[in-house]
């Protein structure tokens, strides 16, 4: 088969056009239909942003996409490889890759696609399909609840418990923040500042007390005040990986027993800047607490956004919100579709 390129040429342009920002625009159908005009501008505002914040993974998949589809006349198995590799390299994963490519495969097959170029939409297809995790609710944001924030140290989860204490008392809520990371000096002091600034109560705060004693008394407090919503910040790092884990299990067995009635979301935060070692960490989290939901931080900048298919493809957990920055407002409800989007640079209908 005749090719204008030889193999690895995609990876040189890719190269040549890192930091252009340049990528291939074109009209993406929007999947919701019509909305109402204030939510589409937030939409938008999400849409930009998250465009901005993910330019490095962009420019690494879209230029090296973009390469493949005009350098290769016929669709083969080297065409096929040059994809897995842009896709592994941006992040998204070994198995998450093969399982994008296979589900490509077929669809090419299915279609009778025979040009290149007119596979870019088929394998962003590819990749909405793979992180489908069905629909992410957010029920906590509506009941009497208890939202438990874990995760490794310094990925963002007293940031995150700020953030969405803003979040959650701009709706008009009463929430409660419990300073259960009791094993760092400042971590109390951290999570008072947030506590101030989103303008909500804090329980606790003692270095060295029990951080299930803190949330057995942010339980009474969120009772006694009628609390809608308890965020409980934890620690990241304790003596050993061990004590880490046993830990959490019994805040939840503090919770379990102290406020059945509150429904409990449990959010594992993740620092989207590590790439796969957060896969790894949300397996570890998995197997000694029921996960709901992420929150990857840090996906301004130069993160490796391409995580988030990994997560959401291979343990099924939704991705909930995305950190895209260190103030209050940068917490953002996170839609895989309009995520491939951005990462794609796909124009929303209707932007300039
Ligand atoms: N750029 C950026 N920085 C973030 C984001 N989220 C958190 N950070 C920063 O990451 C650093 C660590 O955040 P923390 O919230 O203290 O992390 P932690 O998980 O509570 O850390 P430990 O309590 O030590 O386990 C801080 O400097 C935050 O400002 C984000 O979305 N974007
Ligand atoms: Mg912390």
């Amino acid at each position: 088969m005749q090719r204008r390129r030889p193999r690895g040429a995609a990876k040189c342009k890719r190269e040549v056009e890192n930091g252009s920002g340049r990528g291939g625009r074109f009209l993406a159908k929007h999947e919701k239909g019509s909305e109402a005009m204030g939510e589409t501008k937030e939409k938008k505002g999400f849409f930009r942003r998250l465009v901005e914040g993910l330019s490095k993974t962009r420019d690494n998949i879209v230029s090296g996409i973009d390469a493949i589809f005009s350098g290769f006349s016929s669709i083969d198995e080297e065409f096929y490889e040059e994809i897995e590799e842009i896709l592994i390299m941006g992040d998204l994963g070994v198995n998450a890759t093969q399982a994008i490519l296979e589900n490509l495969k077929k669809k090419v097959k299915e279609e009778k696609i025979k040009e290149p170029a007119a596979c870019k939409e088929l394998l962003i297809r590819s990749i909405k399909e793979q992180m489908d995790v069905g629909e992410t609710a957010y029920r906590f944001e509506n009941e009497t609840s208890v939202v438990l924030v874990i995760g490794v140290n310094g990925v963002g989860k007293t940031t995150s418990v700020g953030k969405l204490a803003g979040k959650l008392k701009a709706q008009g809520k009463k929430v409660v923040l419990a300073a259960a990371d009791t094993f760092r000096a400042a971590a109390g002091e951290q999570l008072g500042e947030w506590a101030h600034r989103a303008g909500v109560d804090l329980i606790g705060g003692q270095e060295g007390a029990d951080p299930a004693a803190v949330i057995y008394d942010a339980v009474a407090a969120a009772k006694a005040r009628k609390a809608d919503v308890l965020l409980c910040d934890t620690a990241g790092r304790l003596h050993n990986k061990k004590n880490l884990m046993e830990e959490l299990k019994k805040i939840n067995r503090i919770l379990e027993k102290e406020f059945p009635q509150a429904f409990r979301e449990t959010l594992v935060v993740l620092d989207g800047t590590t790439g796969q070692n957060a896969l790894a960490q949300a397996r570890e989290f998995s197997q000694v607490a029921e996960i709901t939901g992420i929150i990857l931080t840090k996906l301004d900048g130069t993160a490796k956004g391409g995580i988030a298919v990994a997560i959401q493809s291979e343990l099924g957990i939704p991705v909930k919100y995305i950190g895209v920055g260190e103030s209050i407002d940068d917490l953002q409800k996170f839609d895989s579709q309009e995520f491939v989007n951005a990462l794609f640079n796909v124009q929303q209908e209707g932007e300039d």
